[in-house]
Parts: structure tokens; sequence; C-alpha cells
């Protein structure tokens, strides 16, 4: 059994396989299976975003896809970047531009949320929604080398999410959330 896990990055392929390696089943990145998909993400929202990326993997190989849009929504910017979140800023300068943008935010004014929407598209055609959330809130520095995007200035308690083991963030994280209702999903349907 196999499926094609439709992202450009590398990391969450990497958190998609620690949490499915149970279920046995062969996760192939869009690379490996063949497909060259970068589709553009119009959708108003994570699910929309998460199905259009599935969609265009599907159409492209035929096997069963899953596809993640995820990002940070920030209270004090009304939910920004949010669907935003990759195009915020240039590659590698999206901490620093958000810390810039908090920096007059008291420590009282200053939750966030990590949300992860996961489009599964089945051998069929049909699809599959399940999505995540992980509730924290943003720190004054950038701070931890794990993870990735925005985890180095993601609290949850006294730690940022970079500063975390990846199991640790897997066990809390939207994706993870997200991630373990498709398992479950998956286990029902083609367990054994
Ligand atoms: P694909 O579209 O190819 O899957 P992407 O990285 O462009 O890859 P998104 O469009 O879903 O993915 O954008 C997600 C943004 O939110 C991106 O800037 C990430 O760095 C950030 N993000 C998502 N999950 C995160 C996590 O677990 N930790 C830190 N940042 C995260």
């Amino acid at each position: 059994k196999q499926l094609v896990m439709a992202t450009n990055n590398a990391n969450k392929l990497r958190e998609a396989c620690e949490i499915l390696a149970p279920l046995g089943i062969e996760v192939l990145s869009q690379r490996e299976a063949g497909a060259n998909c970068d589709p553009e993400e119009n959708g108003a929202t994570f699910a929309e975003n998460a199905l259009i990326k599935a969609r265009a993997v599907y159409e492209a190989v035929g096997l069963p896809t899953v596809a993640d849009d995820s990002g940070l929504c920030v209270d004090a910017m009304d939910g920004r970047p949010g669907v935003y979140s990759a195009r915020y800023a240039p590659e590698g300068q999206h901490c620093a531009k958000l810390l810039d943008e908090m920096k007059d935010v008291p420590q009282s004014e200053r939750g966030a949320a990590f949300v992860c929407s996961i489009a599964f598209i089945d051998e069929n055609g049909e699809n599959f929604g399940v999505s995540g959330r992980c509730e924290g809130s943003i720190g004054f520095e950038q701070r931890g080398t794990n993870g990735f995007g925005y985890d180095p200035v993601f609290m949850v308690g006294d730690r940022t999410m970079a500063e975390l083991t990846a199991a640790e963030k897997n066990s809390i994280s939207h994706r993870g959330a997200a991630l373990r209702g498709l398992y479950s999903f998956l286990k029902e349907r083609y367990g054994d």
C-alpha cells in the first residue's frame, strides 16, 4: 500500500512519516511519485488549500494522496498571517519579521495558534479532511534549533516549539493532531 504526500516541504514529510509509520503504508514524496506540482494556493481557508494541493498531485499520479496546508494565526494581528504564512516574508526571515511586527505587543496579548488542515484523496478520487490546532503564544526572541518555520518564536508553556524534540512536538502540535485523525481514518480504511 502506498500514498503520496503532496508537499515540497521536507519537514512536513518527515513529521507525517513519524506519525503514520505504524500503519505500514509506504509514504512517497511527490517527487518520488513522479509529480512536480506546485499549484497556486488561492483558497480562502487552510482546508481549501490542502485540497487544491492534494488534487493536483492526485491528478498527476493517480495514487491516494495526502496534502497539508498549515500556518500561524496571531491574535494581535487579527489572525494573520494565516493562510499567507508561507508568503509572509522572504525565505528565512519569517521569525524576524514577526518579532518586529509584534515588538510593542505586551505578553498578555501575544496569544497565537498553529493550524493544520490535511486533505486525503483516495484511489477513487474521493476526499476526506481533518484538522488540528495548537494554542500558544509568540515569544520575544528566537529560541531553539529543532523543527522549522515559525517554531523558534512559537511558545508552548515556557519553551519554544524549536526547543522540543521531534516526538514532543508531534505529541502537541497542530500537525500531530491532524495526522492522528488521518491515522485513525487510514487504519479503519486500510488496516487489517
Ligand atoms: P507545501 O505547500 O509544499 O506543503 P509550504 O511550506 O509552502 O509547503 P504551506 O503553504 O502550508 O506549506 O505554508 C505553511 C507555512 O506555515 C510555512 O511558512 C511554514 O513554515 C509554517 N508552518 C506550518 N507548520 C509549521 C510548524 O509545524 N512549525 C513552524 N512553522 C510551520
